[in-house]
């Protein structure tokens, strides 16, 4: 069976695999060709019971931005949740949440089924989120203005985890990230040797693999202390 992600959104048009959005192209859009990933985008306007399709309100209390209603989502929630008899672990994408981490991804790429809910609003009526209890996801400390592109990334970072999902070359190549050993990437060189009077560092053409792989692993070491030395701590 493959991984059935749904998205509720009101800009499912951002989902389609035939417009130029991420899950058309790449690993996605092979992960969908060879079976091992469903994703389904259901419009949440479609549950509104309003006349004009509304789906969300002034906050109460006041302030900018518009609430989306409880009815709405949950309803679709509901249908949503009815179309595979497998159950969908529910996350809500929104600045509130966990920063989503590989560690988290490896999570839910086990699950058969995944529910993602985004938006464009200022935030859901706090009702049906305790009453759906998703598990809160955001993508990093930068307002986007909308779930639907934080979606797409869990959903792109989960499917090249699929069994199935990567090309044999990608696939032979085991990448190196937080995931296992929480130190960023050697650099990398090809053709040609010199170019612009910059040149390929020797060790990478004496052909002595255990010096290069030296080389690399104190590279990796060298930038990550540089960098990113959170990673380290
Ligand atoms: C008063 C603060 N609001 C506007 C600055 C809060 C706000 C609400 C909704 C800010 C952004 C959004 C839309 N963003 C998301 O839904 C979202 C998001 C993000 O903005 N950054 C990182 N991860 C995520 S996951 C969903």
């Amino acid at each position: 069976m493959p991984l059935r992600i749904d998205i509720l959104t009101t800009f499912p048009e951002m989902f389609s695999a035939e417009s130029p959005a991420a899950l058309g192209v790449s690993i996605p859009a092979r992960a969908r060709k060879a079976g091992v990933l469903e994703v389904v985008a259901t419009d949440i306007r479609g549950f509104s019971t309003d006349k004009h399709r509304k789906t969300d309100d002034r906050p109460f209390g006041g302030g900018p931005g518009m609430v989306m209603m409880c009815q709405p989502l949950f309803d679709a929630v509901k249908h949503v949740e009815g179309l595979d008899p497998r159950p969908a672990r529910r996350v809500l994408l929104t600045p509130q949440g966990k920063t989503l981490t590989q560690q988290m991804v490896e999570e839910l790429a086990k699950q058969e089924r995944l529910l993602l809910i985004a938006g464009h609003y200022e935030g859901l009526d706090e009702r049906v989120i305790e009453e759906l209890a998703p598990l809160e996801v955001s993508i990093g400390d930068y307002v986007l203005s909308g779930g639907e592109l934080a979606a797409m990334v869990l959903i792109d970072a989960v499917t090249r985890l699929l069994p199935g999902a990567l090309g044999d070359a990608e696939s032979a190549h085991v990448e190196s990230f937080c995931g296992e050993q929480r130190l960023l990437d050697h650099p990398h060189y090809t053709k040609p040797r010199e170019w612009m009077g910059r040149q390929v560092p020797d060790v990478l053409l004496s052909g002595d693999h255990a010096k290069i792989e030296a080389w690399r692993q104190a590279q990796r070491v060298e930038r990550t202390k540089a960098r990113r030395p959170d990673l380290i701590g």
